[in-house]
Order: C-alpha cells, then sequence, then structure tokens
C-alpha cells in the first residue's frame, strides 16, 4: 500500500523547521473542516435544495445564494471555535465579524463561496482565504493589511477536493483530499516557464469595454494561447497555477452604458485578488492591478474594496504592467 504525507503532517513539519507555534496549525484545522462541511452541502445541494437563492441581497449588492448563508455559518462557526482568530473579513457580511478580540491571534479574510453564478450548476467555486497575523509589538493596527503583509493565503476548490495554499516565503502548495477526506501529497507549485502550456483567462464577453490599450495588448497577445474561462476565480486561477498564462478581469470603462462600467474593477482586493496574488507571487508569478501596481503593495482603505487584476506568470504580467503604467 501507499500513503502520502497529510496536510497536518506538512504544516506541522513546516512550523517546526521555522520555530513556529502551533497556533497557525489550529487555525488551518479550523479552516479545514470549515471547507469539508461546506463540501459536504455542496455535493448534496441539488438534492436538498441548497443551489438556489436565498432572497436576500449581500453587502455588495448581488442577491445571495443559500449557499453563501451556509457557507458564512459554517465558516465563522469554525474560525469563531478555534480562539485562534481575532477579527474576520467575509464577503458576506458588511462589517468586521469581531471573534477573539483579546486572545486571538490571527485576522482572516474569507470568500466561502466565490464564484456564485456556478453554484445552481454545482460546478467548481473557491473558497478563498488570506490570513494576517496580530501585531505583536503593540496595539493592533486596523486590520487593514496589504497582501505583503498575509502570513498565508490559499484556496479549496470545491467539490473537487484540490486545496492550494501558500505560506509565506515558503512557497505555493497543492493537496489533494484522499478516501477519508484528508488533504495529503504536498506538491510544490511553480509556474511553467515553457509557454507552451499557457492559457488566457478573462470574460471575453466584456473585451470591448475594457481600456483600448488592454484591448489592443489582447489582441496582439491572444493567437499565440488557449482561452479558458469559467468564471470562478479559483478554478479559473488552478488552471493559470498548473499551466501558467495570466487570468484578468481588468477595469470595465467603455461600457456602452456608462452606468455599467467598473472603473475601480470587480474583484474584491483582501480575499479574492490579494489571495490569489500572495499565492501566484509564491509560485513565481506576479499580480497588479489597472495602474500597474503590484497587487500585494495595495494598502486597502476599506474591506470591501475592489480592484482590477492580472495575475499569472511574469512575463505577460510584468508586459501588460508596463502598458498599464503608461
Ligand atoms: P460571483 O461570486 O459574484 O459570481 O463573482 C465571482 C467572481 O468574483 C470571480 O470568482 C470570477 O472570476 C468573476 O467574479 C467572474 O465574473 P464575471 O461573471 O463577470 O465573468
Amino acid at each position: 500500500m501507499r500513503f502520502e504525507q497529510t496536510f497536518m503532517d506538512f504544516i506541522l513539519q513546516h512550523q517546526e523547521k521555522h520555530n513556529r507555534t502551533y497556533h497557525f496549525l489550529i487555525l488551518m484545522d479550523a479552516l479545514i473542516s470549515a471547507a469539508k462541511h461546506i463540501q459536504h452541502y455542496y455535493l448534496t445541494g441539488a438534492l436538498r435544495g441548497n443551489l438556489g437563492l436565498a432572497g436576500g441581497v449581500n453587502v455588495q449588492g448581488e442577491d445571495t445564494m443559500r449557499m453563501d448563508q451556509i457557507a458564512e455559518e459554517i465558516t465563522i462557526h469554525y474560525l469563531r471555535s478555534s480562539g485562534r482568530v481575532i477579527h474576520a473579513i467575509s464577503e458576506e457580511s458588511e462589517e468586521i465579524i469581531p471573534m477573539n478580540t483579546e486572545g486571538g491571534r490571527y485576522l482572516v479574510y474569507i470568500d466561502p463561496v466565490d464564484g456564485s453564478s456556478n453554484v445552481p450548476h454545482g460546478l467548481p467555486v473557491g473558497f478563498l482565504f488570506g490570513i494576517a497575523k496580530r501585531n505583536l509589538d503593540g496595539p493592533e493596527d486596523g486590520h487593514l493589511r496589504p497582501g505583503k503583509d498575509y502570513i498565508g493565503a490559499g484556496m479549496f476548490v470545491i467539490p473537487t477536493g484540490t486545496f492550494t495554499l501558500a505560506l509565506k516565503d515558503s512557497g505555493t502548495w497543492r493537496f489533494h483530499m484522499d478516501e477519508t477526506m484528508s488533504f495529503v501529497k504536498p506538491i510544490r507549485m511553480m509556474l511553467p516557464e515553457d509557454s507552451k502550456t499557457w492559457e488566457f483567462s478573462f470574460n471575453e464577453a466584456n473585451r470591448c469595454s475594457f481600456a483600448e490599450a488592454v484591448q489592443t495588448w489582447i489582441a496582439q497577445k491572444e493567437r499565440k494561447y488557449t482561452f479558458r474561462y469559467l468564471g470562478s476565480l479559483a478554478g479559473d486561477f488552478h488552471r493559470i497555477l498548473s499551466n501558467g498564462g495570466i487570468f484578468m478581469y481588468p477595469a470595465i470603462v467603455n461600457h456602452p452604458r456608462p452606468e455599467k462600467n467598473r472603473p475601480q474593477g470587480k474583484l474584491r482586493l483582501m480575499y479574492e485578488a490579494a489571495v490569489v496574488a500572495f499565492m501566484c507571487h509564491e509560485a513565481g508569478g506576479d499580480a497588479v492591478d489597472e495602474a500597474g501596481i503590484p497587487i500585494l503593495e495595495i494598502q486597502p482603505k476599506e474591506y470591501h474594496q475592489r480592484t482590477a487584476l492580472y495575475v499569472g506568470s511574469k512575463p505577460l504580467v510584468d508586459d501588460i504592467a508596463q502598458i498599464l503604467r503608461g
């Protein structure tokens, strides 16, 4: 028989090697329990009627889905009972969610079901998370941390049983769920340098609404690459991490109905863009916004701040960044 290294064994070795505490393990255990629990509801969702609308509107002004509510409740439960989290910021809650405000150690930024257009079909969605650490040297300073200050970030692609985690200065690792529902077999992810497998990923329906310079750049490059788009950041980014290329959600600035423009971008900085940017950076890639500024450098001003996103293989991101910087 063949037994693979488990995630818990991997992370324990990592903590010991770097002389770190066990607190992070407890936090990771909470996140993994939440992801497994969400996956269970997702897999049985069509039969139980959990893949539809919940009848409300979330902080982003979007229709809330039943799965959003279930996943939020599950995640908050596990994070709170870990005792390790000071506050969480979640896509589903307008306000910061206080947890163990005195004794907690981590700030956690989450989107428990990202890619909701896939939910009615039971197709892949992401559970995205970023983790920052409490300011141990003085008073806590507001919880709005730029991605470069995250200590880890990751995503579960639900219900595929894949989990990717990046640890600060220690790489990006992918795990797969085994028959006991444990995540096992750490595989170090590095974006392939050979452009043969690179992909382009963006919502083609928006193309004419991008800035002219972005449209021109796409037109010059696209023939060289395969085009793939699922509409769920975790799923699309999962492919980019394996195959290389670029995922883009540019600013919408030329929409025929100007009220539909999104000059600030669509994706949320703290629990979408910075999470994939962090994973990409640890895998040798890069990520920038519409001004060509590295996503990891952006200091958020509010919890649900949006941004444009260009993330993937360094040569492509560098190239578009130069154009965006003008
Ligand atoms: P939803 O959760 O509202 O579907 O948003 C998902 C998402 O933030 C991200 O996961 C996708 O990459 C992107 O939006 C898809 O957006 P479009 O449907 O506009 O292509």
